[in-house]
This record gives structure tokens, sequence and C-alpha cells, in this order.
């Protein structure tokens, strides 16, 4: 049988390379589209060994040509959008850039979509960061957006030209709403990944200190691998429909700190209050963790819980790894990550 092809762009990110893995397990040719880079931006291909079972394109959310070009050499089954700026404190040092590629880059794609092949499924990286300044117990796909980042305001663009697209040119489009998910794979600047990192340098007393932000946001943090089955999900179903995709358990940046202090048997004590507050080491007294206000922003997302509900009764979709889980696979995994 002829195999699927399957677009990935952003396929060098964390979701990129565990979709890439997840679609070529499933017999799919999967093309990897991503910006041509100086750095070595394809660690995560080697570390899920999948380097050589992907064809690689140059690719920019940015260059309206770099995505007609794929088009028109392969003739495309899904494509899954995954590319964008994603780090949400960066997007307000470059609202500008990161509009460009996230709200209009997505645009662009359908674009090409309705110009070339109708036939085309789409799948939208959409983000719970859309509700932003919420205050419902929890988010579901009816729960309103208030965006609170310039990086949340684009994903709304995206979002909302998806659903146009599908109303106005009956095009296979849809958006996951996906709630934070994490994994050994994430990128160093998101906070999970930089407590891991850092905690464990410590406790190896190779790091003095960790500086944090708010550590009292809460976040449905869920494991990446999981997610993205949901992504492919989603381009199978009979309708092209949007989907929160979540755990339905929300913790506080200081929980996860308190989770990976107890894997790697690091006892600490909190004290003080607000910039002040921070935890010592028990065994040796030394402060180990401080707030840094360089890490707050502008605006701040307080709250994130979602209802995968919807996404459990369509696509049968669960979550199958707890945040307990996770942190154990994000530091055992560590040391293969650097
Ligand atoms: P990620 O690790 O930051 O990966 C993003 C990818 O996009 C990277 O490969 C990056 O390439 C690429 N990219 C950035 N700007 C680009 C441009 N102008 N043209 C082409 N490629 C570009 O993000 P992720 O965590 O895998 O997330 C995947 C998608 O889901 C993103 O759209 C993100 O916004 C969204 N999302 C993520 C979460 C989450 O919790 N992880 C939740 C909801 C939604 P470079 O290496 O060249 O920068
Ligand atoms: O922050 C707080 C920070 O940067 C989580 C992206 O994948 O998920 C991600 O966005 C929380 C925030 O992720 C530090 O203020 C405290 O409240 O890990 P993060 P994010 O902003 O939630 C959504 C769903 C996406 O769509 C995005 O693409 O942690 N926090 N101290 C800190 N955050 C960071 N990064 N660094 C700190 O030192």
């Amino acid at each position: 049988m002829k195999k699927k092809i399957a677009l990935v762009t952003g396929s060098t990110g964390q979701d990129g390379s565990y979709l890439c893995e997840f679609l070529i397990k499933k017999n799919y040719k999967v093309i990897a589209a991503d910006r041509r880079s100086a750095r070595d931006t394809n660690w995560r291909h080697k570390f899920l060994n999948i380097e050589n079972k992907v064809m690689y394109e140059n690719f920019d959310l940015t260059d309206f040509n770099s995505i007609l070009r794929i088009f028109k050499k392969y003739k495309i089954n899904e494509v899954y959008n995954l590319a964008a700026q994603s780090f949400v404190k960066e997007s307000f040092n470059s609202p500008i850039s990161s509009s460009e590629s996230t709200a209009i880059g997505p645009l662009r794609i359908l674009e090409v979509i309705r110009e070339t092949d109708k036939k085309i499924k789409f799948y939208q990286a959409s983000s719970s960061e859309m509700f932003g300044k919420t205050n419902t117990p929890f988010q579901d796909e009816n729960t309103s957006f208030y965006p609170q980042s310039p990086y949340a305001v684009s994903k709304l663009f995206a979002h909302e030209m998806t659903k146009n697209y599908r109303d106005a040119y009956k095009i296979f489009a849809c958006s996951g709403i996906l709630f934070n998910h994490e994994s050994p794979i994430r990128g160093e600047e998101f906070v999970t990944k930089k407590i891991v990192r850092q905690l464990i340098e410590i406790k190896e007393n190779k790091r003095n200190l960790m500086e944090l932000g708010n550590i009292y946001a809460k976040r449905d943090w869920g494991y990446a691998k999981d997610y993205v089955v949901a992504m492919w999900l989603m381009l199978q179903n009979k309708q092209p429909k949007d989907y929160v995709i979540a755990t339905g358990k929300a913790y506080s940046v200081k929980d996860f700190i308190n989770i990976c202090c107890k894997f790697l048997n690091l006892k600490i004590k909190w004290s003080g209050k607000g910039i002040k507050e921070k935890a010592i080491n028990l065994s040796n007294k030394k402060t180990i963790i401080k707030i840094n206000s360089n890490f707050y922003r502008p605006t701040e997302v307080n709250y994130l819980k979602g209802s995968p509900k919807k996404a459990s009764q369509d696509l049968k979709w669960r979550p199958e790894t707890g945040l307990n889980q996770l942190v154990k696979i994000m530091i055992e995994e560590e040391p293969n990550t650097k």
C-alpha cells in the first residue's frame, strides 16, 4: 500500500520530534520541515534515533515560497504545524517577529493549502495560553479566551484563522488546544526542564543556586509523548473539530520543585515571602533556590487546568502519565539529553 505523506513543521522541536517518531511507526513517509541553522538543532532526532528515517526540507514560517515549494514537491496528505516561537517570555521581547511566525505563519500554510489542494488535512498547534487570565475552575472547548502575551494573542489569531478556513473553504483543518506538556527533550528555557537540570546540578555540586520567577503559577502538565498521539487522532477523526488536550490536574511550580527534590532525595526548607522567598539545602544549610524578578513576566497566566472530556469521548484519548511519573522520566533521562 502507498505510504501516506505527513509534513511536520517544527520537527526539530520537542513535539515535532516525538510526532515524527510516532508517524514513522505508523508507516508514514515523514517530511521534516525546519529552518536551516548553523547550530545543531537536530539533537532530539539523534536522541530518538530517527535522523535517517525522515526526509528533511528547509522551511521557514515567515517565507511563503519555502512553504509553497514543499507542497509542490510532495503529494502531502496531512500537515502538522508545530513550528512557532514557542517561548512565552521571549514573545514579550520580540512581539513582532514572534507574531510573524506564530500568527501569520500558519495563515501562510493555510493559503498554500487553499491554492494547491483543499483535501490536505491541517493540524494547528493551539495552546492553553489562549485562555490566559481565566477565572474558571477548569478550561474546555467552550471557555472564553483572554490571552496575556504576544505569544498567546498570536496563537489565538492562528486558532481563529484555522476555524475560518474550515468553515469558509471546507478544509479539514483543526486545532488541538494543548496544555503544557513536557519531557526529557523539553527546551531548557522552560521551567520544568530548568528545574530538573539545575536541581541535579546542585545535587552533584556542579551548581550553587537556582533562580526562578513566579513559583505560584499553576499549570496542567502532561507528557509530550502522550500528547502527539492526540494530534494524529484529531486528523483521523470523521469531522474536523478542535479539542482540549490536558490531564485535568493542576500543580504549582513550587509543587513541581518539591516533587523533584523528593525523587533526588534533596531535603529542602522553604522560608520568606514574595521576592524574598528561598529554599535551603538542609544537609549543608546553603541557600539553593531564590526568586529573581527578571524571570517575572509583564502579564502572567496564574492558573490553568484543562478538561480533556471531549477528547476522551470522541477520540478515546487519555493522558497516560501523571506528574510524578513524568518527573521521574525527566530525571532518569536527564544525563542522556546534554
Ligand atoms: P519547541 O520545542 O520550541 O519547537 C518549536 C519548533 O518551531 C522548533 O523546531 C523551531 O525551530 C521551530 N520554529 C520556530 N520558528 C520557526 C520559523 N520561523 N520557521 C520554521 N520553524 C520555526 O516547541 P514544542 O514544545 O515542541 O511545541 C510545538 C508547538 O506546540 C509550538 O507551536 C508550540 O507553540 C505549541 N504548544 C506547545 C505546548 C507545550 O507545552 N510544549 C503547549 C501548547 C502548544 P528552531 O530550532 O529553528 O527554533
Ligand atoms: O512557564 C513560571 C512562568 O515557560 C511555566 C510553552 O510550551 O506552555 C508553555 O508556556 C510557568 C509560568 O511555560 C520560571 O512564569 C517561574 O507561569 O515553562 P514555562 P509556559 O509559559 O506555561 C504553553 C501551553 C505553551 O503553549 C508554550 O509554548 O512557570 N516560571 N519561574 C518560570 N518559567 C520559566 N520559563 N523560567 C523560570 O525561571
